[in-house]
């Protein structure tokens, strides 16, 4: 059957893949298809949100490159909180170089992204080298890579045989590091046949319930369209979740700017999960 007739803990059971059968079972035990984006300058802030928010979700995304004041010390806080609240780590880093450039991308520099990280992501438009030079490093450590199939942002060209070349990477891929994809759609499935070779994880950004897009490019959707309209996994939330943080007000009173954000975790978790068992057959 379908993918999105079936529930999170049965995909985990069969789930190949160790980060991604992590994120599935964490989905099932949380009750939560909740991704947080957050996209925050500053330890203090990302550690807050991630605190704040932590309860309610599956995963936190994150890009560590914005932060301000980075060091080791975030990643082990981090780590705490992941720990403290059951949540994994996905570091949005999206790769787009050659197979043995990424390798040291993802292994090395200040971020040593693949030390803390369960989840990243991947262009395919290197070709598939780039698969094999971040799974030499990412597959020993039991992490997962997912494959930009389609973004959010408009006129994308993310798009026909661009997005059908990253589910075919995905399927055929042997290392076993590939798990999914970014998607906006249940891109494994965009034939109209239920993908029954191999389970694969869609997370899916451009997610808000108050507004449609913003100055430059973002589209939204809500997590019912995104869940249950379009089949896809898991809804990544970014400042639908923190923007009161954002806003001066919010730098005023942090500790009522923190209280929303812990509020709107709360929505956007009940949303998203709510728009599952709605897929669910009866
Ligand atoms: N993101 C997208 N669209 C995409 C991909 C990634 O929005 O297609 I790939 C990231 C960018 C940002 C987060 O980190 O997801 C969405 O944040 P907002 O919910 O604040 O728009």
């Amino acid at each position: 059957s379908s993918i999105t007739q079936q529930t999170y803990a049965s995909r985990a059971a069969r789930q190949p893949n160790a980060a991604a059968r992590q994120l599935l079972e964490c989905i099932e035990r949380k009750q939560s298809n909740l991704c947080v984006s957050v996209d925050v300058t500053n330890k203090r802030d990302l550690l807050d949100v991630c605190d704040a928010v932590g309860p309610d979700v599956c995963l936190i995304k994150t890009h560590i490159d914005i932060v301000s004041d980075f060091d080791m010390d975030l990643v082990e806080q981090l780590t705490a909180l992941s720990k403290k609240h059951d949540f994994l780590i996905f570091e949005d880093r999206k790769f787009a170089d050659i197979g043995n450039t990424v390798s040291l991308q993802y292994s090395s520099g200040v971020h040593r992204i693949a030390s803390w990280s369960h989840i990243t992501n991947a262009h395919l438009v290197p070709g598939p080298g780039i698969i094999t030079g971040l799974a030499s490093v990412g597959q020993p450590l039991g992490r997962g890579c997912l494959l930009l199939a389609e973004m959010s942002s408009a006129g994308a060209l993310t798009k026909g045989s661009y997005t059908q070349a990253c589910v075919e990477a995905a399927k055929n891929d042997t290392t076993g590091f590939v798990c999914g994809f970014i998607a906006m759609s249940r891109v494994d499935e965009a034939d109209g046949q239920p993908n029954t070779a191999k389970d694969l994880v869609i997370l899916t950004p451009g997610v808000g319930l108050d507004v449609k897009g913003d100055a430059m490019g973002q589209q939204y959707r809500t997590p019912d369209q995104v869940i249950r309209e379009s089949g896809c996994d898991v809804i990544i939330v970014g400042r639908g979740v923190y923007g009161s943080l954002m806003t001066p007000e919010g730098k005023q009173d942090k500790q009522a700017a923190i209280a929303k954000v812990r509020e709107q975790g709360r929505r956007y978790k009940q949303a998203g999960w709510n728009a599952y068992l709605a897929r669910l057959p009866g």
